[in-house]
């Protein structure tokens, strides 16, 4: 029987693998056969709601979405009742674009001349088609004893409320908001209230420091902030509040000034009583919402009007500020949600994301309460009190959909199947997987132990950019491949291309890109198109490159191989290799930094980070600390350096570059696999590397 208390992931890890010795070599077997064998079918009887059962009836529709998209998305408007208030112009294209930056700016539009409003589809909508009182949202607090619902009325109420207040402080249609909260009922509503009055809402993570807060808001120039007074991740408290002081006098410091701060009381995590308040600025959420009226018209937004932005790291400077806008993110995240994840109202629908992440963008918030499922909302960690916690959410509310990340299944699975044997799990149909790509050995235990081989898996690849989810499988349509995201969803056209960018024919290994735009994508960087430009248009005229690499088998499956830039996925989180770098460089008594991803057994990818120092500094265990604790204070808790390695120097060609591909060699161990060193300005210095690690 397994320990009772969870402890830290990464030990409890490696003692499974130490105590498993034979299991593990028959485990390997069976990931083996699994992966070079048929496709794992789809559990018998699995019936789709969405009828979309065969590859053959997949394939007449994908065809259909690209080569008739008007018709195609047309069809999703009208079975789902969408409302447009203003139609699209049906007598043009329904998209235009130009993916050519030599042939003038990148630009993409959708449904051009329709007008809706994603708040009013999500909530007003469903209350029209009667599920008013169908609950909406499913809120568990960290405390398993602390657990709400909203039905969709109630939700509605209290967005109209945090509208009325939000315009009552100046927000007008087209202003941003920065959303920095825990997964709290209200950040959800919170993010519904802007797009109903057409603010554009940018939520910042609230893991995040002081100072990538700060970034974020002087990036956007926002004038309010919406946040909470603290919030406890199992026993950990985070003083929210005093975050967003610090971080609201970096700006002020910057001569930008927030305006409005408003708090929620955060009631088990801090009390009121212990955040500071600034007079006339921070207002407490009870005075400023509650005594709003319920009711605030909608703003009708043009198809291609602003939506949302979302920051999100890249290989090269700040984090960049992606731009969605209405109608085609709409239709996304409502298509996606109805086949992918099979949903329909009544089913009670888990995504364990946080709202400062994409994922629960669309799949937590969006994408849901467009389909009138119920949508959970998680504040706690899956292993607080203990490694059973997820299970037991699934059981106390008859999860039917459950949505995660490979770095949470892999610690999960590391902690012995008996704290998912424990719970009944028979209300869960369908598992999902997204934010890296997960390993055949932990999609089989997510399948066998904890879909008891009844629900199929879909491993869904996208990315903050593509705003919903691209290469999917459908549930129940064919046979899954464990590790492989499987075959593009409607309207989506990918291509593996070449060093030199030539499209690739039947199986093959390369670069994934989109050939054609799918009406989800984002439009824009904010405040920065020739950035947007260049980071998605430029490695390849008239594609939209991902970053990412892939290879197609001879079924012609997808299979994401990982970035193939400078951005680090570390537990499914994107971190740039150039952000760690500069907070490192802010050391004084680092020289120079150069920061690698390396394989890890829980993360997927963990942070291995060389330092040369200053002359004079030493290199001992304080400076180490220091080190993490400034990319920790600088970016997040999430970010900080797995690995420091105090390195002689770095390896760099005769112009000055770099060789990172060195690095990443020494990080992983792989010290025969270094070829060439040859162009390096000091070949020398791979032994001295290689020498100074083993130290
Ligand atoms: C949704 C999200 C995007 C990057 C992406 C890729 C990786 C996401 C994946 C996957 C393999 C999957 N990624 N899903 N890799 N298989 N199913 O995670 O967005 O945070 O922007 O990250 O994540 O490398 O390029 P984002």
């Amino acid at each position: 029987r397994c320990r009772k208390t969870a402890e830290p992931l990464l030990s409890a890890f490696a003692a499974r693998r130490d105590s498993l010795g034979r299991v593990k070599a028959t485990r390997r077997k069976m990931v083996k056969q699994a992966v070079g064998g048929d496709p794992v079918a789809p559990p018998e009887g699995f019936a789709p709601n969405s009828g979309v059962d065969s590859y053959e009836k997949y394939k007449v529709m994908h065809d259909r979405s690209l080569e008739d998209p008007k018709g195609f998305w047309s069809d999703v408007i009208e079975e789902g009742g969408l409302h447009f208030e203003e139609d699209f112009d049906r007598s043009q294209d329904v998209f235009s674009y130009n993916y050519h930056h030599t042939k003038g700016p990148i630009d993409i539009k959708w449904f051009p001349g329709g007008k809706t409003n994603l708040s009013y589809n999500a909530l007003d909508r469903n209350i029209k088609q009667g599920r008013g009182d169908q609950v909406a949202i499913i809120w568990e607090g960290n405390e398993p004893t602390d657990s709400s619902t909203l039905t969709y009325q109630e939700l509605k109420d209290l967005v109209c409320q945090i509208s009325n207040y939000l315009k009552s402080v100046g927000v007008k249609r087209g202003d941003r908001v920065n959303i920095y909260m825990p997964m709290l009922p209200e950040l959800p509503a919170t993010m519904l209230a802007c797009t109903r009055i057409g603010a554009i809402h940018s939520v910042v993570f609230a893991g995040f420091s002081a100072n990538s807060l700060s970034d974020r808001i002087l990036d956007n120039k926002s004038e309010v902030l919406v946040t909470a007074s603290g919030v406890l991740r199992g026993k950990k408290l985070i003083p929210l509040k005093q975050i967003v002081d610090d971080a609201l006098e970096i700006c002020e410091g910057a001569g930008h000034h927030v305006k409005t701060c408003l708090v929620l009381e955060n009631k088990h995590a801090l009390a009121k009583g212990k955040c500071s308040v600034k007079d006339g600025r921070d207002v407490w959420w009870e005075q400023a919402i509650t005594s709003q009226p319920k009711e605030c018209d909608v703003e009708w937004m043009d198809s291609e009007d602003p939506l949302f932005m979302l920051y999100t790291s890249g290989s090269t400077g700040k984090p960049k500020g992606v731009l969605h806008t209405t109608a085609g993110y709409m239709l996304g995240a409502y298509t996606t949600v109805k086949y992918i994840f099979d949903a329909k109202p009544g089913d009670i629908y888990w995504c364990t994301a946080d709202c400062g992440w994409v994922t629960g963008h669309t799949y937590l918030t969006y994408g849901p309460l467009l389909n009138g499922v119920t949508t959970l909302v998680f504040e706690g960690v899956p292993t607080y009190p203990d490694a059973g916690r997820c299970w037991s959410i699934v059981d106390k509310h008859k999860v039917t959909q459950f949505y995660t990340a490979p770095t949470a299944i892999r610690s999960l699975m590391g902690f012995g199947n008996d704290w998912v044997k424990e719970h009944k799990r028979t209300s869960l149909r369908l598992l999902g997987s997204v934010g890296e790509p997960i390993n055949p050995e932990a999609w089989l235990w997510y399948h066998e132990v904890v879909g008891n081989k009844n629900c199929p898996i879909v491993d869904t690849w996208w990315q903050t950019e593509t705003g919903g989810i691209m290469i999917t499988p459908l549930p129940g349509a064919w046979g899954m491949k464990p590790g492989s995201a499987t075959f593009p969803f409607f309207g989506v056209k990918p291509v593996v291309l070449d060093e030199k960018g030539n499209e690739q024919e039947g199986a093959c290994e390369g670069y994934l890109a989109i050939k054609q735009p799918w009406p989800s994508q984002m439009r824009s960087i904010y405040g920065d198109h020739p950035r947007f430009e260049t980071v998605y248009f430029k490695h390849y005229d008239g594609y939209y490159f991902t970053g990412d690499g892939c290879r197609r088998d001879e079924d012609g499956y997808y299979w994401i191989t990982g970035r193939v830039d400078d951005v680090i996925n570390v537990s499914g989180h994107r971190i740039g290799t150039a952000e760690v770098e500069s907070a490192l460089d802010m050391h004084h008594s680092c020289c120079e930094a150069a920061v690698v991803g390396y394989e890890h057994p829980v993360k997927g990818q963990g942070i291995y980070a060389f330092v040369t120092l200053m002359d004079g500094a030493e290199a001992n265990e304080d400076l180490r600390k220091e080190l993490v604790m400034l990319v920790r204070s600088e970016i997040g808790a999430f970010a900080a350096p797995d690995a420091i390695h105090f390195a002689p120097g770095l390896p760099k060609t005769r112009s000055g570059k770099i060789m990172r591909r060195i690095l990443r060699k020494i990080a992983s161990n792989e010290y025969d696999q270094l070829s060439d060193t040859s162009t390096l300005a000091d070949p020398s210095i791979v032994q001295k590397l290689i020498d100074s690690k083993q130290k």
